[in-house]
């Protein structure tokens, strides 16, 4: 589906897939849980699910000329992390825009984790006081004014790089590249299981999988806590991606499903029952979640698998987008453990 774009090549190549037996049998062995493990993905600051979608954007940049990656995120988040990476990795500079998207309080919040990557490889920050919001913000263009008032060329990647014209893509590509993994392992997965927030990896996974009949078996979960327009965003971005990689159908309402019971109490913020997944999945299988993004989605398909929402024998994989360095910046949560 992606032969006709142009790929930079940022990943080590496909990402494992891993069988989580010992979580699987806890939870009563009645699912068998897999995870893909996208935070396993380069050895560019960690990795993550950026990076895959990024691999698409950075030839328009090189085309454009630009000098200047210029994006915007949370103070711990991942994708200005990711974008720092890819820039000191091709030679650009580097502009982030950190809102501060999450109410919660940390002493290390802004000084650990993602935010200390960006600052050691290079990136130019601006914290700015402004609450959370997956739309495009005056902060980011004022950015890019910024750049180019300064003489640079900038190149604008919007939060998560998901409402890019090119955002969806990556994830299409995994979808590619389950199948291929598939046909190696000898089954199918019933289910995909995703966090969603800014939708582009929700919107290319569901375009990815409607070419075999599967967008409405990825299962998001909604770490916004805005969820008609985390909706609303994932719709337009998956019928923009469709149209591109010419799948040939609409994607329709009722492809995207979309779990709202999970984001609780707020975008960032992780509750009791986030960190008893995060700890489970840690104890059960040394894999590391975060209370962004993948501890909500874990928490997520624990709690359906205990509710029975998968039926017996489903083979149920786990996309690990690779959140975890956020989790320095919780650090008094888990000071015991
Ligand atoms: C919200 C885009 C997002 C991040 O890490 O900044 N995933």
């Amino acid at each position: 589906m992606l032969e006709k774009f142009e790929r930079y090549p940022l990943t080590f190549g496909p990402t494992p897939i891993e069988k989580l037996g010992r979580l699987s049998a806890h939870l009563g062995g009645g699912v068998e849980i897999y995870a893909k493990r996208e935070d396993c993905n380069s050895g560019l600051a960690f990795g993550g699910n950026k990076v895959r979608k990024l691999e698409y954007i950075v030839p328009d940049a090189i085309k454009a000329n630009a000098d200047t990656l210029v994006t915007i995120g949370g103070v711990q988040s991942n994708h200005t992390r990711q974008v720092a990476a890819v820039a000191a990795k091709i030679g650009m500079k580097c502009r982030l825009v950190q809102e501060s998207w999450v109410p919660f309080q940390d002493a290390v919040y802004d000084r650990v984790g993602n935010i200390l990557m960006s600052r050691v490889m290079g990136a130019e920050i601006e914290l700015v006081d402004e609450g959370f919001d997956i739309g495009i913000r005056e902060s980011w263009e004022r950015a890019l004014e910024d750049v180019k008032a300064k003489g640079g060329n900038p190149y604008p990647i919007p939060a998560g790089a998901s409402v890019h014209k090119y955002g969806g893509l990556g994830f299409v590509g995994f979808a590619e590249e389950v199948r291929a993994q598939e046909a190696d392992l000898g089954f199918k997965f019933d289910y995909v299981v995703v966090c969603t927030v800014t939708g582009s990896t929700h919107a290319g996974m569901l375009v990815g999988f409607a070419k075999d009949g599967r967008a409405h078996r990825v299962i998001g979960i909604d770490a916004s806590g805005t969820l008609e327009q985390t909706r609303a965003q994932v719709m337009e971005i998956a019928q923009g991606t469709a149209d591109l990689v010419e799948l040939g159908r609409d994607i329709a309402d009722d492809d995207l499903v979309l779990i709202g019971d999970y984001a609780y109490p707020a975008y960032g913020v992780p509750s009791e029952e986030t960190n008893d997944a995060i700890r489970l999945a840690a104890r059960m299988e040394g894999m590391m979640t975060d209370p962004v993004y993948e501890g909500k989605s874990m928490q997520g398909m624990i709690d359906l698998i205990r509710k029975g929402y998968f039926p017996a024998g489903s083979k149920v994989l786990y996309a690990h987008l690779g959140g975890v360095p956020a989790i320095n910046g919780y650090s008094y949560i888990y000071r015991n453990g």
